[in-house]
């Protein structure tokens, strides 16, 4: 991918780095980077690894085993194909150009590294934050299979209200949504099912369990479908038969402080700045202190994809990020409500991806 090696070198070259070319290594550590930056498809490509160059073009050297992935991939890299290890290390010899070699720290394990300084002598530079912002920033091509994962998804949050039904478990909810997101044309879960009833949606990240369902629970269901490898993101809180006064006002705050993220969503803006606006909101109403996470994460090949809207995170929203913008206020004991969307940062309004409706619903 010609123009996102670019980009990244254009990162570097931002950042006063000198670097002779980046190596990619999906060895003993599977590192995601290996597809953004091939787009290879169809194989593992455990134990392969790319090389990329400063003129945007690049290597991709692997097994046997995935040389026929590889080739069907039409990738614009050159492959290389290894039979043994002996042979791997030597192609790494071979190719890598220079003193300077660019690596994601935060992706390649300190054995690898070990390994790599038996041969190679030069300097190891860390462009993990080069690599995070040429990431964040997404082309056509990912948007349209982040928007695709978040139409799947969409589309079973709307089949959810005929499955709740009295004594249903949470584990048993759980394989019917994963189900049907697979039969509306997710290749993956994104990530695993959060279906949590009643006081146990007060836990962000619950697992699923045998609990049931009974009139007046919350539901909050967390899931989203993966699509050409991109993942969505999404959350929704209904509630079972009835809702009280208390249920409905947390509903409503968290409500609008979603609507108030994703207005501030937009190019120019500081990230840390959206999330502090929205825990300002919540924390002036009666839930103060009730929101315990950050406001979203971006959004790609993972489902926590690189870059934050936390309040550390100090960068300057672009057009073409995507993130989710996901308040939530919990209550122990009680229970919690989350909205949870994936949203591309446009010039002016930021478009949601994930359309399903927000308006308070007891099914
Ligand atoms: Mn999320």
């Amino acid at each position: 991918m010609r123009n996102r090696i670019e980009r990244l070198f254009e990162y570097i070259a931002k950042e006063k780095k000198n670097i002779d070319c980046v190596l990619v290594s999906r060895s003993t550590f599977p590192d995601i980077n290996f597809f953004y930056f091939s787009d290879a498809s169809g194989g593992l490509f455990d134990g392969s690894f790319l090389l990329l160059y400063p003129d945007g073009s690049s290597k991709l050297f692997t097994s046997t085993m995935e040389q026929e992935a590889a080739e069907k991939s039409k990738g614009d890299f050159e492959i290389y194909v290894f039979s043994s290890r002996d042979e791997r290390i030597k192609l790494l010899e071979e190719h890598i150009k220079g003193n300077n070699l660019g690596l994601s720290f935060s992706s390649i394990t300190y054995f690898e590294v070990e390994k790599l300084k038996e041969t190679y002598k030069g300097n190891l530079v860390d462009i993990t934050k080069e690599i995070n912002f040429t990431r964040a920033i997404k082309d056509r091509k990912e948007i349209e299979n982040i928007k695709k994962a978040s139409e799947i998804t969409s589309k079973t949050f709307g089949e959810v209200p005929d499955m709740l039904s009295d004594g249903l478990t949470e584990k048993e909810l759980s394989f019917k949504i994963e189900f049907q997101l697979r039969k509306n044309g997710a290749e993956a879960l994104s990530y695993d099912t959060i279906a949590a009833f009643g006081a146990n949606s007060s836990l962000p990240h619950y697992e699923s369990s045998d609990c049931t369902l009974k009139n007046g629970d919350f539901v909050l269901l967390d899931f989203a479908g993966r699509y050409n490898k991109y993942c969505s993101d999404m959350t929704r809180t209904f509630f079972y038969r009835k809702a009280n006064q208390e249920q409905k006002k947390i509903y409503e705050t968290v409500l609008e402080a979603q609507m108030l993220g994703i207005d501030e969503l937009k190019p120019g803006a500081i990230a840390k700045d959206i999330h502090n606006s929205v825990s300002k909101y919540i924390d002036d109403t009666e839930f103060k202190g009730r929101f315990i996470h950050s406001l979203g994460h971006g959004i790609g090949l993972e489902t926590h994809d690189t870059l934050g809207l936390s309040p550390i995170s100090d960068y300057m929203i672009e057009e073409n990020m995507v993130f989710t913008i996901e308040p939530g206020i919990y209550i122990p004991e009680f229970g919690g409500v989350r909205i949870e969307d994936t949203l591309v940062v446009k010039k002016g309004k930021p478009e949601i991806l994930t359309t399903f409706t927000k308006d308070l619903l007891i099914i």
